[in-house]
């Protein structure tokens, strides 16, 4: 426990948690986040708007002059925290995206507010309807937890009614966000030439393994992205293959990036009036998330990376930059350490930061106080190569403790630290659950389930997780209410089988 009485997970930063007092964390994170709502709201009611000064001697109080000048600022509302509107409020998304990628950028769209519609082959879906299904005849968890939000329509983009009522689609919305194979969206008829010609407001998004260049054309996958992309050959121990990593940096990673290209050329249109395409390849949103790699590879010219625990090693640098197992990214180095119960539990780890402000507190903590003036141990460039032995000896003391008992000793002098948390263990955070960052969904088929919710929080932007639309499930409405068919079109379209399953795809899926 801090002074103030509240429990701290990493440093600095209050969080409940702690699987021994979760209630009490689950108590504290939720009275935490209502304050910090309260006093978002009070903040905003005595917020005051600062006048441009003219550099004029300023006209009289209530003059007409002065009325004028005022600055046009909506006063705060006074809707309910949280409830004055969506940011991407009237946008409308023609989703085309499939698996992880571009479900991942639309779903973050949907959740500030944006109308996704997403388009799916009929009686067929996206593939993750049933990819490692675990509830027999529903949705998978892959395709539930990356298309909250969303309505759905199926239409068949090849039937000549289906590109009929595509074409009203990309008249209709404002930005149409794809990942299709290289290719696949041009062979559907919507070229950008098509497309800018019905809607020149429209913004073309996509996701794609590769950026111009040799490997344009080919098709990709998460690890593929990883591994083209620089993180494969940076992670894992120097005397292992390379590694890929949990987090999905090519496909979620890259689906953020899209989001964020989608919401500026966005903002861009409010001044050229003009759509644009975006692009964001998965190779380069890894490389991007890892140039702290390419930094030290630059860095490598100029002699070894003595912030890597080889350095210390003494074993020598070759010409590329080597994986670094679980050495510290930045300057202040770090691993990872037993703690109490290892034996028997694979995740009884903390992450242990060297941070250089707080040497003289670990020396304290650990039994070894005459490190602090032990010319071999006083300074960070001494430590360097004896990181080994600091961690060692640093790991006889955690291998005493639970690893949230470290957290609480550690947090309590700032030394920066981070239990390695399981999923089971982050499923069950009460502090998660406060905060809306792990949600609990209803759905129909499925049940109960739970979800991530949107991570980026806003204060006039709140968003509510809707679970994800069966198959087809706002076919008519959209036909009928966005796009204006009649009921008798709508049963002719459905006659057609521009919208319907072909019988075999039926059977084949039964
Ligand atoms: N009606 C009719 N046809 C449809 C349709 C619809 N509503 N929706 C899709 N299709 C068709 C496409 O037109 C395409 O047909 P053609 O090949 O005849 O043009 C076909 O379905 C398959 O599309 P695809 O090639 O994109 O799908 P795939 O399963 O073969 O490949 C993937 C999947 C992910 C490798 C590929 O889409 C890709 O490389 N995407 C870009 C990179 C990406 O996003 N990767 C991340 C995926 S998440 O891990």
């Amino acid at each position: 426990m801090t002074k103030t009485g509240k429990k701290k997970i990493g440093n600095k930063k209050a969080v409940g948690r702690n699987i021994g007092t979760r209630k009490a964390g689950m108590k504290n994170a939720a009275a935490k986040n209502i304050a910090a709502r309260k006093a978002t709201q009070n903040a905003a009611k005595s917020r005051k708007v600062v006048k441009p000064s003219t550099g004029t001697k300023p006209a009289a109080k209530n003059s007409t002059a002065a009325k004028a000048a005022r600055p046009r600022v909506p006063p705060p509302t006074t809707r309910p925290f949280g409830q004055a509107g969506k940011a991407l409020d009237g946008v409308r998304i023609l989703d085309f995206t499939h698996v992880q990628s571009g479900p991942t950028c639309t779903q973050l769209l949907a959740w500030f507010g944006a109308d996704v519609i997403k388009v799916e082959r009929p009686g067929v879906g996206d593939i993750t309807r049933g990819q490692l299904r675990d509830v027999p005849n529903a949705d998978s968890l892959y395709f539930t937890m990356l298309n909250h939000n969303k309505r759905s329509i199926t239409i068949d983009s090849k039937h000549p009614r289906g590109k009929e009522i595509l074409d009203r689609l990309v008249r209709h919305c404002d930005v149409l966000v794809e990942n299709f194979a290289p290719g696949a969206l041009d062979r559907m008829g919507l070229t950008w030439k098509h497309i800018h010609k019905l809607n020149p407001r429209m913004i073309v998004a996509s996701v794609k393994g590769f950026g111009p260049g040799p490997y344009e054309d080919c098709k990709v996958y998460e690890n593929v992205a990883q591994c083209a992309g620089g993180s494969a050959s940076t992670t894992g121990f120097r005397d292992g293959p390379p590694l890929v990593t949990g987090a999905q940096i090519g496909d979620s990673g890259t689906g953020i990036h899209l989001a964020l290209g989608i919401v500026c050329a966005l903002y861009q249109r409010n001044r050229s009036g003009r759509g644009q395409k975006v692009l964001a390849a998965m190779q380069d949103g890894v490389l991007n998330l890892c140039r702290v790699k390419l930094r030290d590879q630059q860095r490598l010219k100029h002699g070894p990376l003595s912030e890597y625990s080889q350095y210390g090693e003494g074993v020598p640098f070759g010409d590329a930059v080597p994986r670094a197992g679980n050495d510290s990214g930045g300057g202040q180095p770090g691993w990872i350490l037993k703690c109490k119960g290892w034996e028997s539990d694979p995740d009884a780890y903390i992450y242990f930061i060297t941070q250089a402000p707080v040497w003289e507190s670990i020396c304290d903590l650990i039994g070894r106080p005459e490190w602090k003036t032990d010319p071999d141990y006083a300074t960070p460039r001494a430590r360097l190569p004896r990181l080994r032995r600091i961690f060692d000896t640093i790991e006889e003391w955690t291998k005493t403790r639970t690893k949230f008992e470290v957290m609480d000793i550690c947090n309590r002098v700032d030394i920066p630290v981070g239990p390695i948390l399981s999923m089971k263990e982050i499923a069950e955070e009460q502090s998660l659950r406060a905060t809306g960052t792990i949600v609990e969904i209803d759905h129909p088929t499925r049940g109960k389930y739970l979800s991530v919710g949107n991570p980026i929080k806003m204060s006039d932007s709140i968003s509510d997780v809707v679970r994800s639309p069966l198959l087809g499930e706002h076919t008519s409405e959209i036909l009928g209410k966005e796009l204006g068919y009649s009921e008798m079109e709508i049963a002719e379209i459905r006659a057609s089988g521009a919208i319907t399953a072909p019988e075999k795809t039926k059977a084949a899926a039964a």
